[in-house]
């Protein structure tokens, strides 16, 4: 390359560079999310669940979900609300408690109808993934789960939808694109694509047994947001 050439073509990276059109890639340090699972409390695909809304159950386990290597659960131990602050059983702390097991005594259970949880988690925050476990000594779908994300405590404005399957909008807060899941010890995964938000709140409305709502544990793996 001639001497004038080498200029032309340096010349002409640093404006593409200073017009962003070049974006410099740093590759991120990427690990699989250490998900630490509860005893399963039965075995197998049940079969007698029908849903219009249904996923597929495969039967096999959850691939392992890659995070960046610093996040951490970020809803542990955190305050939460809830629809109802007086829960037929259990109480809201127990949402971030930790424990994840299905058998009594762990889980919460809420009142017939919509209902949601919401998780404080004390400042915004870079979200990657959301485990939810509503109930699993039993198989079971849970009817409209929706997960949103947002700044704003009472989720009026900033709200983000990162999982929706409420496909025929019973829940009257829009239709939803995911599907319906039956509950199992692994907990439901949800990938927030690194949404931004100091508030996680979780829908439900009833389920395939009965019209209650439960829940066993939230976890948000996230970092501080920038
Ligand atoms: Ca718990
Ligand atoms: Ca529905």
């Amino acid at each position: 390359m001639s001497k004038r050439m080498w200029y032309v073509v340096t010349a002409a990276v640093a404006m593409a560079f200073a017009a962003g059109a070049i974006v410099p890639v740093f590759a991120e340090d990427m690990a699989p999310l250490d998900i630490k699972l509860p005893k399963p409390m039965f075995v197998g695909t049940p079969k007698n669940i029908t849903s219009p809304n249904l996923e597929k159950t495969t039967g096999e386990k959850r691939p392992p979900f890659m995070a960046p290597k610093d996040v951490t659960n970020v809803a542990a131990g955190k305050e939460c609300t809830a629809s109802d602050s007086e829960p037929i059983i259990g109480d809201l702390p127990m949402i971030t408690d930790g424990d994840k097991e299905g058998a009594d005594g762990s889980f919460i259970e809420f009142g017939p109808g919509v209902q949601w949880v919401q998780i404080d988690l004390g400042s915004p925050q870079e979200i990657f993934a959301i485990l939810v476990w509503h109930y699993h000594s039993q198989a079971r779908v849970y009817r409209d789960v929706i997960v949103q994300v947002s700044d704003d405590k009472d989720f009026v404005k900033d709200v983000k939808t990162v999982f929706n399957n409420d496909h025929d909008n019973t829940a009257k807060m829009g239709v939803g694109s995911d599907k319906e899941y039956i509950e199992t010890s692994e907990g439901r995964l949800i990938d927030a694509k690194g949404v931004k938000g100091r508030y996680v709140r979780l829908y439900s409305n009833g389920n395939t047994s009965n019209d209650m709502n439960h829940l066993i544990e939230v976890e948000v793996y996230g970092r501080p947001a920038k």
